[in-house]
């Protein structure tokens, strides 16, 4: 409850940040974008971070200026990118179920990318699958307006809602985010291995891409890139960090 009539407060006190994780396209090894990952600047507690708020959020409804800010703010880090050395990059953000499920989201889409004067093509929305499962039709529908606008849209969480496989033959998508706890025991559980391989060829098979999340050591990313995975995202590469820091590791690496 304290955290509820809070989160009203924060949003206008403009105590939200995105942190960045980067991407990482595994044959390259150049960072090819980032996941935008919210924070809450709490006064007295600190940072909160969004498995503590985001469940409130959605709950109370707030989620719905919430999103809206994030992708506000996404949208114009994406238009202040299009400069040199960054104008490559793309940038990931998650959507909440309520979010996909509201009538607002396209109009507030549309005006935001039109605004900005963004590609389409470097906005990616991540969404979960019981997210979408919640209600499909209305999600089939939502992800090909996204898609016929030039957005990407990518299956988060991939593998651990009940229903994966039909996700890919529902829905129009183009890319899949492994979870991270396939990708956690890959060298341990031969089971994992399996499951993280036929997957990528699966994806693969039907012209979508792949990331796996959740990447902490050097042989999970060298079973990764054997198995043709395209991208990855986790601690090896880089924790979640402020933007700025985030452009200077770009601007480093290039
Ligand atoms: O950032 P962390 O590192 O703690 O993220 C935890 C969870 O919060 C993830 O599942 C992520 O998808 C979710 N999350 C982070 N940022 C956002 C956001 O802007 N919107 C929504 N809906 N979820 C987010
Ligand atoms: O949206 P999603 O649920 O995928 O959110 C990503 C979450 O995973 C964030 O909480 C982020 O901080 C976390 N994360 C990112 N990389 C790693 C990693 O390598 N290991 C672990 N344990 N968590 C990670
Ligand atoms: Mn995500
Ligand atoms: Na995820």
């Amino acid at each position: 409850l304290m955290l509820e009539s809070r989160l009203w407060q924060a949003l206008e006190q403009n105590e939200f940040e995105l942190y960045l994780q980067p991407q990482i396209e595994l044959a390259t090894q150049r960072i090819i974008g980032a996941e935008a990952l919210l924070r809450w600047h709490h006064p007295e507690l600190g940072m909160v971070g969004p498995d503590r708020f985001i469940p409130i959020a959605e709950e109370s409804g707030l989620i719905i200026p919430l999103g809206d800010w994030v992708l506000q703010r996404a949208c114009s880090l994406l238009h202040a990118w299009r400069a040199p050395g960054l104008s490559h990059l793309r940038l990931a953000v998650n959507l909440s179920a309520r979010q996909c499920h509201g009538p607002g989201l396209l109009p507030h889409l549309d005006r935001m990318l039109h605004s900005h004067g963004i590609d389409p093509a470097l906005l990616e929305l991540e969404i979960t699958e019981s997210a979408a499962m919640q209600d499909p039709e209305r999600s089939r529908a939502l992800l090909i307006e996204l898609r016929s606008r030039g957005i990407k849209v990518a299956i988060d969480d991939f593998g651990t809602g009940y229903s994966s496989l039909s996700y890919l033959k529902l829905f129009e998508i183009d890319r899949i985010k492994i979870d991270r706890g396939f990708v956690k025991d890959i060298e341990s559980d031969p089971n994992d291995a399996v499951i993280v391989a036929a997957t990528i060829a699966l994806a693969h098979s039907l012209g979508l891409e792949v990331i796996a999340e959740g990447v902490e050591t050097e042989a999970q990313r060298d079973f990764l890139r054997a198995k043709q995975c395209d991208e990855a995202q986790g601690y090896l590469f880089a924790r979640p960090m402020p933007v700025a820091q985030f452009e200077a590791m770009v601007r480093t690496a290039e």
